[in-house]
């Protein structure tokens, strides 16, 4: 069955779900709220629903139900490769199934046809300033999509209904993670390549042929079908993701949604925390370095200063995980088992972080999780096939989560969930509650 009758279905099963639990449960209690958690950012509080994928703060995340090498040894492998491609990711992101070889072909295919960006989002991104960041570009570009949003379109229609909206969602989705790619590649030809531009190769999958865009090696093909999918998604609760779901939530289009989440994304506590930690490496260098090997003296040294001056250790600490992220793992096994990588310089100096910082961190004592996640080790992998642009990562990071954030809003809309409105306080009500022992 394709893609979309499958996600029908399976989207109409799940309904009477949704229904019971609001009709039939709707006041049973499954949280309470503190003083902390009201100021501190509303962590923990479990207000969302995705069944895309769960974060355990021990165990990582999991992609409906699989962790990280269980999906990778599930899905249907690129031709020639070990790893699936991303379109065989999105369809188990989108529906739960690990699809066959025919259908991933389809969705192969279905992505050619709908990975046609129009010139004039081209023309909107080259007349940004050249020194603009990447991100800006890239959300410039996605937001000037919305011209062609279907999901608009429809609702404009004067046909809208709520049954069926999902529908022109999805295939708001389907172009918005078909076109991402092709749009970054623009932008990293345009900004460190003077607009160089590469057609893109019909032949190739999505991971493929963005690593040909790039000008990249036969081995790039690899890195990014890995670094897309392990990038997709990590539950709803992260900056991007609840960012993207909040905005559609308002029956704003995706495009509108996403160039939203692109723009949390964005921030150097969440995914600009990637070319953070390139940065610091590379200022760690040469500032403690000079004419001499790093060891974890130095490092140590360093690390206190970064905290000491009063900043974070980026690539470290997590809001809910409390151990190492799955993710740094899975791309350190990838440093360690690709020749060449695993005696990297800068490889041997991110890996002696890691057997320093949390141990700083612990004695700093103040992050509740000492661990890496995701940025520690995403930038040094980029570096060594020669990206060592490092302020373009987190374009890479905006092109995988444009995957789990369009999963998640398809579902969105075919579960219809409702705008989003948490209440707000004053602080005068959280000092009486406060005073009284709890609000009664
Ligand atoms: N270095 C120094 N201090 C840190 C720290 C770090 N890496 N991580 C947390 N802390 C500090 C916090 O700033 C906070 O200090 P204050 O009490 O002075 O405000 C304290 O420890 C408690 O924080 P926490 O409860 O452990 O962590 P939060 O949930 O508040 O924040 C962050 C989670 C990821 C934002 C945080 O760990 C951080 O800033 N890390 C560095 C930046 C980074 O790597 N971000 C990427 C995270 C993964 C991700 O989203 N990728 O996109």
């Amino acid at each position: 069955m394709a893609l979309k009758d499958t996600l029908k279905q399976k989207i109409e099963e799940h309904r009477p779900r949704i229904t019971k639990l609001t009709k039939e449960f709707g006041k049973v209690k499954i949280d309470e709220v503190t003083i902390d958690q009201c100021i501190g950012g509303a962590r923990d509080i479990r207000s969302l629903v995705t069944d895309i994928s769960y974060l355990d703060p021990q165990e990582g995340i999991r992609f409906r139900g699989k962790t990280i090498p269980e999906t990778f040894a599930a899905l249907p492998k690129a031709a020639g490769s070990n790893y699936p491609t991303v379109e065989s990711f999105w369809y188990f992101l989108l529906t739960g199934d690990v699809p066959t070889q025919p259908q991933v072909d389809e969705v192969v295919a279905e992505w050619k046809v709908r990975q046609a960006v129009p010139q004039y989002v081209f023309d909107a991104v080259s007349a940004l300033p050249i020194e603009s960041h990447p991100m800006v570009m890239l959300s410039v570009g996605i937001l000037a999509m919305q011209k062609d949003s279907k999901f608009a379109a429809f609702y404009n229609s004067g046909k809208f209904n709520k049954m069926v909206a999902w529908e022109s969602v999805y295939e708001d989705a389907c172009d918005i993670v078909a076109r991402i790619p092709i749009l970054s590649a623009f932008i990293y030809n345009l900004k460190y390549r003077g607009n160089k531009q590469i057609a893109i190769d019909p032949s190739l999958d999505m991971g493929a042929n963005f690593a040909h865009m790039i000008g990249q090696s036969e081995e790039y093909k690899d890195v990014a079908r890995m670094y897309f999918i392990l990038h997709s998604d990590h539950e709803s609760g992260n900056v991007s993701a609840h960012t993207t779901h909040l905005v559609h939530s308002a029956l704003s289009d995706p495009y509108y949604a996403y160039s939203a989440g692109l723009n949390g994304l964005a921030g150097p506590l969440h995914g600009l925390a990637n070319q953070e930690v390139l940065d610091w490496t590379m200022k760690f260098q040469e500032k403690y370095c000079k004419g001499v090997e790093p060891t974890k003296e130095l490092i140590k040294n360093a690390l206190w200063d970064t905290l000491n001056a009063g900043q974070v250790i980026p690539g470290y600490g997590h809001a809910v995980l409390r151990k190492t992220d799955p993710r740094y793992m899975a791309q350190r096994e990838f440093c360690q088992n690709t020749p060449g990588l695993k005696d990297d310089p800068l490889f041997k100096v991110v890996s002696m972080i890691f057997e320093v910082a949390p141990g700083v961190l612990t004695e700093h004592g103040k992050t509740k999780n000492p661990w890496p996640n995701v940025d520690a080790q995403s930038g040094v992998i980029q570096y060594y096939f020669g990206l060592t642009e490092w302020d373009f990562y987190t374009v890479l990071f905006g092109v995988g989560r444009a995957l789990g954030c369009m999963a998640n809003i398809t579902w969105d809309r075919g579960l219809g969930y409702a705008i989003e409105r948490p209440k707000s306080v004053t602080t005068a009500m959280l000092e009486k509650w406060a005073a009284e022992g709890g609000r009664n």
